[in-house]
Formats: C-alpha cells, structure tokens, sequence
C-alpha cells in the first residue's frame, strides 16, 4: 500500500522529518524557502496532509485548490493562521500544539517581563554605546516587580504558568481577567484573583497578554484601554500580534501613558510598525516565547505524531475541530 503524502512546510528538525518518512511519503522543505500562498498551494498538490508552522495560511482559497487535503498539523498552540470553520466545512482536520510549551512560553513572560520593567536592553545598548561613564542615582531605574501587581490577560495554561511564577517566585498579587472563570481549585493554585477587565487594567503594575487571537480579541489593547493603565505600568505581549493596536501603543509609549512594552509578537510580522522601532522603552523579540531547542523539538514530535496517528485511524491526538468522519 502506498503511504500517504504529506508536505513538512518549513525546514524542521532533521530527526521529525526522519520520523514522518517512516510513515510517509514526504515532500520537505529543509532550506526553508520562503514560499507565497501559490508556492504553498502548488507543493500542496496530491498531498493529505501537511506539517505548518503558524507562518502557513490555511484557508477557504487554500483548501478549494486542495482538495487532497485531509489534515492540517499546526507546530504551535496558537492556530489563527487556520481558518477552522472552512476547514470542517471541507472536511479537514486541524491540530494544534499545545501543553509541550507552557512553561517555556511561560518562563519567556516572565523573562520579557523582568526586561522591560528593568530595562535591561535599554541599559545594555547604553553600556555597549560607550555611553556609561560614571554611577548616577536614577541611571536606568525601572519599576518593581516583587510584590507589585500582576494582570493577566488570558487564562488558559501559559497564563496560570505566568500567575505562579509572579505568586510563587515574586510575591506579587496576581489579578487576572478571561472570558471564563477558573474554578476555584485552580484559581488558589495560582493563587490569582478574578476581576473584570476594565479593573485588571487600571490595577495591574505589569499586564501580560496571553490570549487566543481571534476576531473577538482583535486590537483587545488599544488606545482606550492604554488610556485606562497606569502611566507607570508595563505591557507585555506573548500571545499574537493584532491583540494590541500597535500604532496606539506606540502613542501611549512616546507620550509616556506607560511606561514601557515588551513585545514578542508583532501585527503583520515580521514586519514591526516603524513607530515601535524608534522608541527606547520597549524590548522587542522576534516571536521566540517557545524557542528553547527541548521544547520546539516537542512541540515538532507532537505536529508529527499527530499526523501518524491520524492516518493510523486512532484520531488526532490534540484536535482542534471536528470532522465527520475523520477516522481514515
Ligand atoms: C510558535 C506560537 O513558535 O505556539 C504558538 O502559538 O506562537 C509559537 O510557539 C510559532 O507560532 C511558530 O509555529
């Protein structure tokens, strides 16, 4: 019997690519090229399945000049690049990544968190400019952490990875904010008090954004919520672009209505609004909140092993819709 094809869409992990071709008949893309969306649609021709990073569009075009096309296997929790409604409408299976990241996602958080408060890189580009010749007072002097204010934006796994570390690690009080309340259990574990959105954002010291994208939390921080913060507070996004206006908040930044943005995630990146590159108060990362070699290498397995047990008819491991008849 022959195996079902399946296009890998970027350059991965030499021994998940190995993995796939025991099972697989597999067109990969280990040089990385940079494909558009007919590049994509033309390597997807004649394949069941495929392997995507959050940079590959599934949508309504895609899946119409793809009609091979059974499973779509996201190397990321995050799937906003599916168009999850089309792709049930068409029959096609979407899985995700979730749980293998948490706490690396969560450790970035914080890690952006602590940057931005403390203005880590600000301080560094200073020293390696030449620029530090002597001690001063106030030199550099950023916000406090410990036992200051957490919000959080966003209650799923990443964000309870981010109120324990701020609760466990800081001593801070951690106010959050989701669509649902957690039920009690968790919320003492996380030791995380439940409030509405409009007092998480006048409270929090530090806000941390940790929510799906979706047209619902589309520009979720704009310019009336950063109006709302505290001119000393500090916003920190690891979740997607498009959750904060980026124009507004680089208004809010300049003007000094907060204090300052650690920012891993960009609206339309990679490109990031030139307003943000030009301001001082803001540490800025290349969407790398998962980047440690252990976790996108689990987060590469679980992609791949969703699409073996799916085609081994045992059902996707970590689905994100339903499909009539998914079993093959
Ligand atoms: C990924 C992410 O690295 O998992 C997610 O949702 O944002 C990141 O961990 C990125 O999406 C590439 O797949």
């Amino acid at each position: 019997m022959s195996k079902p094809r399946i296009l890998v869409a970027r350059a991965l992990f030499p021994e998940t690519v190995a993995l796939l071709e025991q099972h697989f008949d597999v067109e990969h893309n280990q040089a990385d090229e940079p494909w558009d969306a007919a590049g994509f649609i033309a390597r997807l021709q004649g394949k069941q399945g495929v392997l995507t990073t959050g940079s590959e569009c599934v949508d309504a075009a895609v899946l119409a000049a793809c009609p091979e096309l059974r499973i779509c296997a996201n190397m990321a929790v995050g799937y906003n690049n599916f168009d999850v409604e089309a792709m049930s409408a068409a029959g096609v299976q979407g899985t995700n990544a979730p749980d293998v990241l948490t706490e690396t996602t969560a450790d970035f958080g914080f890690a952006l968190l602590m940057a931005t408060a403390r203005r880590i890189t600000e301080s560094e580009h200073f020293l390696r400019s030449g620029q530090w010749k002597r001690w001063r007072y106030d030199m550099f002097a950023g916000a406090e952490v410990h036992g200051s204010t957490l919000g959080i934006l966003g209650m799923g796994r990443i964000g309870q990875g981010v109120a324990r570390r701020g609760a466990y690690g800081f001593g801070m009080n951690v106010l959050y904010h989701n669509r649902s309340r957690l039920d009690p259990a968790l919320e003492s574990e996380c030791r995380a008090r439940y409030v509405g959105k409009e007092e998480l954002l006048k409270t929090a010291d530090h806000l941390v954004l940790v929510l799906p994208y979706s047209a619902s939390s589309h520009h979720a921080i704009g310019a009336a919520e950063l109006a709302l913060m505290k001119p000393t507070a500090t916003l920190v996004n690891i979740a997607r672009g498009g959750i904060v206006d980026d124009a507004a908040l680089a208004a809010a930044l300049r003007e000094g209505r907060i204090a300052a943005a650690g920012l891993d995630v960009f609206e339309g990146e990679p490109r990031v609004h030139p307003d943000l590159l030009a301001l001082s108060n803001v540490v800025l990362t290349p969407h790398i909140a998962s980047a440690t070699m252990p976790t996108r290498r689990a987060m590469a397995r679980l992609a791949a092993d969703n699409l073996i047990a799916f085609f081994h008819g045992d059902g996707p491991l970590t689905p994100v819709n339903s499909v009539m008849g998914s079993k093959v």
